[in-house]
Parts: structure tokens; C-alpha cells; sequence
């Protein structure tokens, strides 16, 4: 049965800065996702600490939310057959160091905090973080 979904993907400061967002959209278009919306932005402060809420009692959550606004992001709506397990996959682990070969993060990130890509955990995760960036 088709599942056809959408996930919200953002290519983070790190990324944006070194000019590898067309490289990694291609990443994206060769693993047959379609980038239905996008856009480029720079976001505030608070708003980075709204996006990543879920990790407000973490300890890097200050460090990550300062990290998130330092600099222009391009947020996208990804869509293909299960997206959100498939941009999951092509990203690769959240420390680079982990990341297995041919991932996104594995080639593009620098650190686990400066690590390129963020992508959505789950269907519901997906339909908020769209909504966050997309709806006016
Ligand atoms: P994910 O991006 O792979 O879903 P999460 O656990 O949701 O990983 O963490 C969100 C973001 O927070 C990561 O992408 C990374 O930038 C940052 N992060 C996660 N764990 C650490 C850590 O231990 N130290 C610093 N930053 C971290
Ligand atoms: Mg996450």
C-alpha cells in the first residue's frame, strides 16, 4: 500500500554557511524526494527555543537554540513514500562521528551539534514542525 508523507527536513547554519544546501538538496532529489516548499530564513532566538522544545531540560538546549538563529537555515517539506523514516536514514546518525557512509551528516557534518540536517522523528513530529515553519 502507498504511504506517501511528508516531513518537515532544515538545512542548519553549518551547512547553509559553507554553500552545501545545493549539494544536499541533490541528496535528497537522487533518493526520489520531492521538495514540495521552501524557503530560506533566519530565525529568532525564541523561536529556535519553541522549535526544539522537546529538549528545553537537555543541557546543550541552550547552546543548540543559540545555534539554530546564528545564521540563515533553508527549511523544506520533503514528500515521497515514507519520508520521515527515509530522511531519517539518508541523514544518519546525529553525531557525525556514527554516521554510516553516503549519509548526509556522515559527508557534511562537522560535529553532533554542528551536524548539518535536521529531520523530523515521527508522523505527528512531522505534521507540528510543518505547520511551525509553512502555515500563516
Ligand atoms: P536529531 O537531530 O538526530 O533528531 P536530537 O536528539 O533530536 O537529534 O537532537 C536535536 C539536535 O540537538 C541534534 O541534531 C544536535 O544538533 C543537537 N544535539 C543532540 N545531542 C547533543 C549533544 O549531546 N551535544 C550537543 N548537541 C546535541
Ligand atoms: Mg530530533
Amino acid at each position: 500500500m502507498s504511504n506517501k508523507e511528508q516531513t518537515l527536513s532544515i538545512i542548519k547554519p553549518d551547512a547553509v554557511e559553507r554553500n552545501l544546501d545545493n549539494e544536499i538538496k541533490e541528496m535528497f532529489r537522487n533518493k526520489g524526494f520531492e521538495i514540495v516548499n521552501e524557503k530560506k530564513i533566519q530565525i529568532e532566538k525564541s523561536e529556535a527555543e519553541k522549535f526544539y522544545k522537546v529538549h528545553e531540560t537537555k543541557p546543550f538546549y541552550n547552546d543548540l537554540c543559540t545555534y539554530l538563529s546564528s545564521g540563515p537555515i533553508i527549511v523544506m517539506i520533503l514528500e515521497k513514500e515514507d519520508a520521515i523514516l527515509a530522511n531519517r536514514e539518508l541523514m544518519g546518525s546525529t553525531n557525525p562521528k556514527d554516521a554510516k557512509e553516503g549519509t548526509i551528516r556522515e559527508k557534511y557534518g562537522i560535529s553532533i551539534d554542528k551536524n548539518s540536517v535536521h529531520g523530523s522523528d515521527s508522523v505527528e513530529n512531522a505534521k507540528i514542525e510543518i505547520d511551525f515553519f509553512f502555515k500563516d
